[in-house]
């Protein structure tokens, strides 16, 4: 299939898929979490084969997603026993049912039935082979990967303990010594050396899992999620990051020249790769730690969103009411109260977790839940509105038959949370109380390039992670090129290096959550661009005028039903059409984002106009 263009891509020419008004009436589909099991049979016709199948599938994956909370909360060899098993059992159930939706044609199914059958085969993220020690196996290692990053930690010279990822991540924003910087980014680095051997045996059997459902990889399966061909995904990601590399790299230069400045020649090169230390995050995705460090000599401070949060002595609660509120005054309604306690807030003291943020819906109702190490900052505020975007998405199609209860495509998922972050702009703040008063209009490229460095900087690595995973999973990168390639891969797109030379046996990669939870990445690097179009959209449905980056739909019903009417139509239709239901476009576009960037994008061509770019 071909791009998704202005029209219609081939695969919805047949009209609705779903009924377009079915989220606005009560749910019709009465299976329930932990309901009696009951077994789809391929005898039935294909209505009802579906029916028992998403009867099936939604008592299953609600067993798998209890496990995996307990597991995440509660890290012990039994919970992650206990969650390998269960997930096993939904991985098989899934492979079973595409297999017997094969039998029926097209004419049985119908258009919705067809879409469903068609989400049957990628609904999961890994496929394990049929084999059931083989598919206990990669659910085991997988888990295993998990744990082993969860329980990272490193000792700093002149530390009293060994400091967990929070900890080594607050450092690296606030030390300004580029020997203790390498020495925390190496030391937490060491944990993809004993995540290697389980990445390289799931590799082998996730494909063989992919392969037994007809893809030829595990990468080709990721690709195959976005209604359209794999090939021509792998485009359209291409498409969009040549629409925002030169803001990319002009934002390089410029950092780079002021680290230069900061650290001197011997750190920082004048035309090379940045060193990845200095960027003040562990993998070098979001800059905005560094703010203060870059900052223009005549620019505002920025908005120190820290300071003003533990100034007034704001709790983990307090922070994830905050983000609440926002929805609530876009129309949607307050959490519910199992939230509030079944949520993880705050990181135990007494045993191991999964502190990557996330949520959840463990019933796939109304069982809404986040799960967090919340710590009293900026980046922990906007993570907050990135969750809960997640759970209101979660519980907006939760009336749709079950294999429709997701997003568009998974960048959507990601975007709704950040899209609302968009919205917390200085006048937002002062309207919450949070700020006394909003800056003038100077500060703007102070506030913009704070902005910058977390969005703009995050774009190649959001690219990176699984342009190399792709090739990782199709065997063009072997194992022992899996660190060199990593590299090689960083420098080019991201333009940074390591702080010394990595060896070919470390699996820096491995560092990153993403890579051993078995996350797809690419996502995020949609959702970095979708959300400045939602943004530019949602603005314009409430009305509000002004530059973009001082524009918030707080309290605007209107810009709230439109994101609703997107949120509740699920995974139903093909994206373009819920892209469509929010921006009036069929189609992915950087427009937005570089609309949002634009008076900066002025300012960094003047501030580089003689000096080097690129690396
Ligand atoms: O993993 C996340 C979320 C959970 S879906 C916290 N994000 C990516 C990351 O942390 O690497 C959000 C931005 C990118
Ligand atoms: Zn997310």
């Amino acid at each position: 299939m071909g791009v998704s263009g202005p029209k219609s891509p081939p695969e919805a020419a047949g009209g609705q898929l779903a009924d377009p008004n079915a989220f606005a009436r009560p749910p019709v589909f009465n299976a329930a979490c932990g309901a009696p099991r009951v077994t789809a049979s391929p005898s039935s016709d294909a209505p009802g084969f579906l029916a028992r199948a998403e009867t099936e599938l939604l008592d299953l994956a609600c067993e798998s997603s209890r496990a995996e909370w307990v597991y995440a909360t509660y890290i012990t060899p039994d919970s992650e026993s206990i969650a390998a098993r269960a997930t096993s059992r939904l991985i098989s159930a899934t492979v079973r049912l595409a297999r017997e939706s094969a039998r029926f044609s097209d004419g049985d199914l119908g258009p919705v039935g067809r879409r469903k059958a068609k989400l049957l085969r990628i609904s999961l993220p890994l496929i394990a082979p049929s084999d059931p020690a083989e598919s206990e196996e990669l659910t085991r290692r997988v888990a295993t990967m998990q744990g082993t990053y969860a329980k990272g930690r490193h000792q700093p010279k002149g530390a009293a303990e060994p400091l967990s990822l929070e900890a080594l991540s607050r450092i690296l924003v606030e030390s300004r010594d580029p020997t203790q910087l390498a020495d925390v980014w190496t030391g937490w680095h060491a944990v993809g050396r004993a995540i290697r051997p389980d990445f390289v045996r799931y590799v082998e059997l996730a494909n063989r899992g992919a392969q037994e459902l007809g893809f030829s990889d595990t990468g080709v399966m990721w690709r195959s999620k976005y209604d359209l061909e794999p090939a021509a995904f792998a485009r359209e990601v291409d498409r969009l990051w040549e629409e925002v590399q030169p803001l990319y790299r002009a934002l390089h230069a410029y950092v780079r020249r002021r680290l230069l400045a900061a650290y001197g020649p011997d750190v920082v090169p004048e035309r090379g790769p940045i060193p990845t230390h200095l960027l003040g995050n562990m993998w070098a995705q979001s800059w905005e730690g560094i703010y203060p460090r870059i900052a223009p000599a005549d620019a505002s401070a920025g908005i120190d969103l820290t300071k003003l949060l533990v100034a007034r002595g704001t709790t983990p609660v307090d922070m994830v009411r905050y983000g609440e509120r926002f929805f609530v005054s876009l129309g949607f309604d307050p959490l519910p109260a199992t939230f509030w306690e079944r949520s993880m807030l705050v990181r135990p003291a007494d045993r191991d977790v999964v502190c990557h943020a996330s949520a959840w819906d463990i019933d796939f109702e109304s069982d809404l839940r986040i799960k967090m190490c919340i710590e009293i900052t900026g980046e922990d505020f906007a993570t907050i509105h990135h969750e809960l975007g997640h759970n209101y998405y979660q519980w907006a199609y939760a009336g749709l038959p079950f294999l429709f209860r997701d997003s568009a495509h998974d960048g959507f998922h990601e975007a709704v949370g950040d899209t609302v972050g968009l919205s917390v702009t200085p006048e937002y703040l002062v309207r919450i109380g949070l700020l006394d008063a909003a800056p003038s209009p100077e500060a703007d490229t102070g506030l913009l390039l704070q902005r910058a460095l977390e969005k703009v900087a995050f774009l190649p690595f959001g690219l990176v992670v699984d342009k190399w995973r792709w090739q990782v999973f199709s065997g063009a990168i072997a194992p022992d090129d899996y660190n060199p390639t990593w590299w090689t891969m960083r420098q080019q797109y991201q333009g940074i290096a390591p702080p010394s030379a990595r060896e070919a046996a470390e699996f820096d990669a491995g560092a990153k959550y993403h890579v051993p939870a078995n996350v797809p990445y690419m996502r995020y690097f949609l959702a970095h661009i979708l959300q400045f179009q939602f943004h530019r959209a949602l603005v314009r449905a409430a009305g509000v005028d002004g530059p973009l980056h001082r524009a918030s739909i707080y309290d605007s019903k209107a810009a709230g039903e439109k994101l609703r009417a997107m949120l509740a139509m699920g995974m139903s239709q093909e994206w373009p059409d819920a892209l469509e239901a929010v921006t009036g476009e069929r189609r992915m576009s950087a427009a937005g984002l570089l609309e949002y960037f634009a008076p900066l994008t002025k300012w960094l061509e003047q501030e580089n106009r003689n000096a080097p770019v690129g690396w």
